[in-house]
């Protein structure tokens, strides 16, 4: 059985903002399940989550936080499976908080992140990373590739026409 996605959000005010990150798994037919769980307001939810998550057939964990984010920390910290950061815009700091407690890991404990606000890419990454081992998730995101380049084809004559009209 194809291994799942675990995404964790650190509150549900996150919800819109991760939200991108489970319509692109459908989209690609991956397996996934969604958690609020908060490394300060809950830990004990989170270091179980974590450590559960192996056993539980998840391949890859997605953790969606803001503010000083370190809920993806404390979750690679109680885990070997790879963990995806996805910082949330949030405050006064408007997400750049949670990018650098992200990507400031100690070594020897690593978590990849995207980027502030980046929900979709946290959806393409763990599907790439699933499809490691998983022949079908790979042709899907193959076949999406195709997609995307097909759509800039259609840009770039949308914009020759306006181009065009221009004139
Ligand atoms: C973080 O604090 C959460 O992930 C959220 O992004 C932020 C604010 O949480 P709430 O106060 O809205 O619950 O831990």
């Amino acid at each position: 059985m194809a291994r799942k996605v675990l995404i964790v959000m650190g509150s549900d005010s996150d919800f819109d903002q991760i939200t991108p990150a489970w319509k692109v798994l459908e989209s690609l037919g991956v397996e996934y399940e969604v958690q609020v769980a908060s490394a300060h307001r809950s830990p004990e939810r989170v270091v179980a989550l974590a450590r559960n998550a192996r056993e539980n057939q998840f391949g890859v964990i997605l953790a969606a936080a803001g503010g000083a984010a370190h809920l993806a920390g404390v979750i690679a910290a109680n885990t070997t499976l790879p963990v995806v950061a996805v910082p949330v815009v949030v405050g006064s700091l408007g997400g750049v908080d949670a990018l650098l407690s992200a990507v400031q890991m100690p070594g020897g404990v690593p978590i990849a992140s995207v980027g502030i606000g980046g929900a979709r890419n946290a959806g393409y990454f763990a599907a790439a990373i699933l499809s490691a081992s998983e022949p079908e998730i790979a042709a899907r995101i193959e076949a999406f590739r195709v997609d995307q380049a097909k759509n800039v084809e259609v840009q770039d004559a949308r914009v020759r026409d306006k181009l065009g009209k221009a004139k």
